[in-house]
């Protein structure tokens, strides 16, 4: 087996413990710290978020390149560097090669962060939304390499599923042309992350943390690789009006396209349109749902 990949990987002491103590470990995205939240916001979520996972009995493991090497697991001056710094790059699969051997700072995405957190060893991750296929793909073809990644890493990824600024249909099409099974926790509906409701249904509604455990472990003994997506949908008393925030969304969008907003800028550019729009409470359901996923992965690690 290749092993080179070790000299890239860096570890705090917390993370390098539970690895070698075999304790349940949860990979944490940084793009929603450097990119999907304004500052301070995301340094104080950033610490909830990792406290929610110990709460929860499990090791946080947030993941980020910093001068070379793959960290899992942060320090507070890291996380205030991320949260705080404007030239931070956003790092998906193809610019992994590239910033660490260049020495540049990048917060991870869902597909690179499911990189990192399959060579660390670490089988699950919560963040906030997973990306998808954008609406209008079939003009922009602007695809979110999140599916791709789905598609081949075996990393179980736990979100409030996809936002509308994405076309959640085709997201779906793609998950299941992919082999990427969506499993519904205590819920039969795709959750779109503000909603707990999008219209589109999940292929399999599971109860418990143990019962979701168990497919994802049946999924890799199998053989199947890549990733199983776990919908978490936002705790009821956080959610938005479905009319309410399609019409921000709708706003955002169309703003986006009059400014020619293009490649990995989408994203971050509609939240925090989104975010001025409903003026601040997207980004307050934003973080009580990243909690709530945090909770469940740490749930779903221990079994
Ligand atoms: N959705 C959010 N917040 C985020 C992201 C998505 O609500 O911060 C980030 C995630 O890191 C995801 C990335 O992997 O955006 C997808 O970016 P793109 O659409 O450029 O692939
Ligand atoms: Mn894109």
């Amino acid at each position: 087996m290749n092993t080179d990949f070790k000299k890239y990987l860096s570890f705090s002491e917390e993370v390098k413990d539970a690895l070698s103590e075999s304790k349940p470990i949860v990979a944490l995205e940084s793009t929603i710290i450097s990119h999907g939240m304004p500052y301070p916001q995301n340094y104080e979520t950033a610490y909830k978020i990792e406290n929610t996972v110990r709460e929860n009995g499990a090791v946080p493991a947030t993941i980020a390149l910093l001068n070379g090497k793959i960290k899992t697991g942060l320090n507070n001056n890291e996380i205030e560097f991320l949260s705080k710094e404007s030239g931070i790059l956003k790092a998906s699969r193809r610019d992994l090669p590239i910033i660490i051997s260049q020495k540049l700072n990048a917060a991870t995405t869902v597909s690179a962060t499911m990189i990192c957190a399959a060579l660390a060893g670490i089988k699950i991750f919560a963040t906030g939304g997973i990306g998808g296929v954008h609406r209008n793909a079939q003009n922009t073809f602007d695809i979110s390499a999140d599916l791709t990644e789905l598609a081949q890493t075996n990393v179980a990824v736990v979100s409030a599923g996809v936002k509308s600024i994405l076309d959640i249909g085709l997201t779906l099409e793609y998950l299941e042309t992919m082999g990427v099974p969506v499993i519904g926790y205590k819920t039969e509906e795709f959750p779109a992350f503000y909603t707990r409701e999008s219209g589109y249904k999940v292929n399999y509604k599971l109860n418990t943390p143990k019962e979701i455990a168990d497919a994802v472990k049946t999924k890799w003994e199998l053989g199947l690789n890549g990733g199983v997506i776990i919908a978490n949908p936002i705790p009821e008393e956080f959610s938005f009006d479905k009319i309410l925030i399609d019409k921000a969304i709708d706003e955002a969008l169309a703003k986006a396209d009059e400014k020619g907003i293009k490649g990995k800028d989408v994203t971050p550019f509609l939240l925090s349109e989104i975010k001025e729009i409903t003026k601040g409470k997207s980004l307050d359901a934003n973080i009580q749902l990243v909690l709530n996923n945090a909770k469940l992965a740490a749930l779903i690690s221990i079994e």
